[in-house]
């Protein structure tokens, strides 16, 4: 068939929209009509020719929602007409790591997700003149059709709306499940987020779910403070208004040291101060953000020999056919708040705006309608 997709031609270069050739689905495949799709950062890293792995061309997008249009043989979870998410953390229930209840890392498509590819080592998507155009982190959410394993879909039930439940796919449950899966933060804790964005907020609200008593905000953009007010946020903090040290006035300001510390900014300044500001003995730290390829981390030893320890999430630990059907629930139940972080709705032609609006920190999560 044909679709229309906003194309990564090459790094550095804006997307174009146009139609492509899309494949049918094969053996344990699934095509999808997305409904709509966020534009998340990685998106950018991997066009901005940042991401050492960014491959070309290939159809970007990893945060979506839509419809089953078709399924492939042998898929038995899905049937045309049922919602589903797409999932750039599949789960097989199967493999080694699905296995394991200590991770939510699915290996079982892992390497050629990686390469851009379906897990039989091909593309469902071409140029219309024919060149093969890559698959990106097993979702390509900036196509209006896309296949994907059935083992990278959550079903989600139907009354849930499109524009906002895209968002579940990557920032919501990232944020929340940080919180909950990888800290499972105590009611009662005190809690230090750095960068109040699309990420930090979500885990706010975590935090509120969680019971938290204290919920510090860290952030060097005073615009960003009413919203994660709204979301739960009970201290803020701006690092450039804080004379002397930021370590020691955190620690102060949470009686000793935070028991579950954030980091939502992918800075390695950062993620030393937010693993330093742990309580002695027992505080937490979660990296969430994505450093730049090679930058390394720094701390004394001593910092860990005295009970302080550091921890990361991809996809906030979430089981994703598990989880995110949950994740969504708890949005319709109203246990969760989503509708104020989407700040703009675009249609595909103005995908490249969504990308500006997110670099000039305009944003905090626009929302492309097909
Ligand atoms: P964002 O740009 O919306 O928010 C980042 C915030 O950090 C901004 O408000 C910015 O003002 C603030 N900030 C920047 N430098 C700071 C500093 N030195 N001190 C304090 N605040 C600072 O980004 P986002 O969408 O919230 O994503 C945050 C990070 O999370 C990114 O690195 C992203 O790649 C990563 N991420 C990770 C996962 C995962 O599974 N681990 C999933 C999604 C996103
Ligand atoms: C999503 N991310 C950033 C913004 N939005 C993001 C980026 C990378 C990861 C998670 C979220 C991530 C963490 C750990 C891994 N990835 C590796 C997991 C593994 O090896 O099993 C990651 C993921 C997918 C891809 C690359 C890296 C990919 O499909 N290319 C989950
Ligand atoms: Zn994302
Ligand atoms: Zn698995």
């Amino acid at each position: 068939m044909r679709t229309k997709a906003a194309v990564a031609i090459e790094a550095g270069k804006p997307l174009e929209v146009m139609d492509v050739n899309l494949e049918g689905p094969k053996e344990g495949e699934v095509l999808v009509e997305i409904k709509a799709t966020g534009i998340c950062h990685t998106d950018e890293f991997t066009l901005s020719g940042a991401d050492p792995e960014g491959l070309f061309p290939a159809i970007l997008g990893h945060e979506g929602a839509g419809v089953v249009v078709e399924v492939g043989p042998g898929v038995k979870s899905l049937k045309p007409g049922d919602h589903v998410i797409p999932l750039y953390t599949a789960e097989c229930r199967e493999c080694e790591y699905c296995l394991n209840p200590k991770t939510n890392l699915c290996q079982k498509v892992r390497s050629t997700q990686g390469q851009g590819l379906m897990p039989d080592g091909t593309s469902r998507f071409s140029m219309l003149d024919g060149t093969p155009i890559l698959h990106y982190m097993g979702c390509s959410t900036f196509s209006n059709y896309t296949v994907l394993p059935e083992i990278s879909l959550a079903k989600v039930r139907e009354d849930a709306p499109f524009d906002k439940i895209c968002y579940i796919g990557c920032g919501v449950t990232t944020g929340i499940g940080a919180v909950l899966y990888t800290a499972k933060a105590e009611i009662g804790c005190r809690a230090i987020v750095f960068g109040l964005g699309g990420i930090g907020l979500n885990v706010i609200q975590g935090l509120r779910l969680a019971g938290a008593d204290q919920i510090v905000g860290v952030d060097l953009n005073p615009a960003k403070v009413e919203m994660a007010k709204r979301f739960g946020m009970t201290d803020f903090v701006n690092p450039a208004e804080v004379e002397g040290d930021l370590v020691p006035y955190l620690v102060n300001l949470t009686k000793g040291g935070a028991d579950y510390t954030f980091d939502a900014t992918g800075n390695v300044n950062v993620m030393r101060t937010a693993l330093e500001a742990c309580h002695k003995g027992w505080g937490e730290s979660i990296i969430i953000g994505v450093a730049p390829a090679g930058a390394e981390i720094s701390t004394r030893p001593f910092q860990l020999v005295t009970g302080r320890s550091w921890r990361g999430t991809a996809f906030g630990g979430a089981r994703g056919r598990t989880d995110v059907p949950k994740i969504v629930d708890w949005y319709m139940e109203g246990k969760i708040e989503i509708d104020p972080m989407i700040t703009h709705v675009l249609p595909l032609e103005d995908i490249n705006k969504g990308f500006d609006l997110m670099h000039a920190g305009k944003s905090i999560r626009a929302v492309v309608q097909y």
